[in-house]
């Protein structure tokens, strides 16, 4: 069976776009693949988190995980600092690094911009995400457009490390959806939707109540005009947005724009409040049920026990082929 390995930072809320861009396809790919998905919480650290902060979001990002229909059955889920191979893999992976391809990266560049001290973690956080993926021998990697240059990065260093020292590492491929690989934000269409946005009406999180979903949606920017047409160079708000009703409604944007042929955004933006919200209810309520539930640490440590019998296998193939001294 081929390996699927993702995660997500527990760096605030979990957003629509998060799980337009990446969950959606973890929860598809665990029916065909041996599938690891983890909460990348070493990545987090890389942006100063408050520990109580920390703490409850790495718990809600594993609930939501299992909500959105990630079956622990099917797949490993796990915190990556569970799994202490991931950080000295991480190491490894630095040291096969060079300055100048890591200054090339976009989110190095984005989240550094108008620092006064950059922290060096975030520098360095593509080789620990190379690690992430090389560690599992992952064929395929789920994630959302902004994540395809880390990936070429990691496709580097693991034919790097095979030239240089005869490993066998897989070189991975991304996986990507076609629409709804970068949900924009709802105040600013040429930015991505983020969690970590500082303004909350720019993102809807997945734990919104309805009223502020309707209220947040209700507000969103849209462009000039009255027409809902899919184009996103010319109308890139409208686009944004019936991408979204797409997803949650499980349409294609051509039936979107079909279905509100000669209608005004009035209509369009009601109706997707509806849609958002019938699609986040159910997973709201799983969410509350397993954070009642108090299963799950059980799962993550069942998760990790998991993913560290494959990441301690690779960690000590690499290292063999290293020089490293195994200890006997
Ligand atoms: P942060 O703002 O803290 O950097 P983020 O919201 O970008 O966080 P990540 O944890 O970095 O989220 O990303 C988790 C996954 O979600 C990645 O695969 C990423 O590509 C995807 N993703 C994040 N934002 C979007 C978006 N707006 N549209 C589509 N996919 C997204
Ligand atoms: N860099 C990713 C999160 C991430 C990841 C990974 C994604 C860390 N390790 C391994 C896929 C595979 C992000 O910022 N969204």
């Amino acid at each position: 069976m081929k390996r699927v390995l993702s995660g997500i930072q527990p760096s605030g809320q979990l957003t629509l776009g998060n799980y337009i861009g990446a969950m959606q396809n973890f929860v598809k790919l665990q029916e065909t693949h041996q599938c690891f998905f983890m909460i990348v919480d070493l990545h987090a650290i890389t942006l100063p988190q408050e520990p109580a902060a920390l703490r409850e979001q790495s718990e809600a990002v594993a609930a939501l995980f299992l909500a959105a229909g990630i079956d622990p059955a099917q797949a490993s889920v796990f915190m990556q600092s569970h799994v202490p191979e991931h950080a000295e893999l991480g190491w490894i992976m630095t040291t096969a690094s060079y300055m100048g391809e890591l200054e090339r990266m976009t989110q190095y560049k984005d989240k550094s911009a108008g620092k006064e001290s950059i922290p060096a973690g975030l520098f360095v956080y593509p080789t620990l995400m190379a690690a992430d993926i090389l560690i599992y021998n992952a064929d395929l990697v789920p994630v959302g457009d902004d994540q395809k240059q880390h990936l070429e990065l990691t496709r580097d260093l693991a034919q790097r490390m095979n030239q240089r020292y005869d490993t066998e590492l897989q070189v991975p491929d991304p996986y990507i959806p076609q629409t709804g690989a970068r949900i924009m934000s709802l105040d600013d269409a040429s930015k991505k939707m983020s969690k970590s946005n500082p303004n909350p009406a720019s993102y809807i999180a997945l734990l919104d109540e309805p009223d502020v979903i309707r209220k947040k949606i209700s507000r969103a920017t849209t462009d000039s005009g009255r027409e809902v047409r899919y184009d996103p160079s010319e109308k890139p708000e409208i686009s944004n947005l019936m991408a979204i009703y797409a997803h949650c409604a499980n349409m294609q944007v051509s039936d979107v724009e079909r279905a509100y042929e000669g209608q005004g955004y009035g209509a369009f933006k009601k109706d997707l409040a509806e849609r958002v919200v019938e699609a986040l209810e159910p997973l709201q309520a799983r969410y509350h049920d397993i954070r009642q539930s108090g299963e799950l640490h059980g799962i993550l440590r069942k998760g990790a026990a998991e993913a560290r019998e494959v990441a301690s296998t690779t960690l000590r193939h690499i290292k063999d082929k290293m020089g490293f001294v195994l200890p006997q």
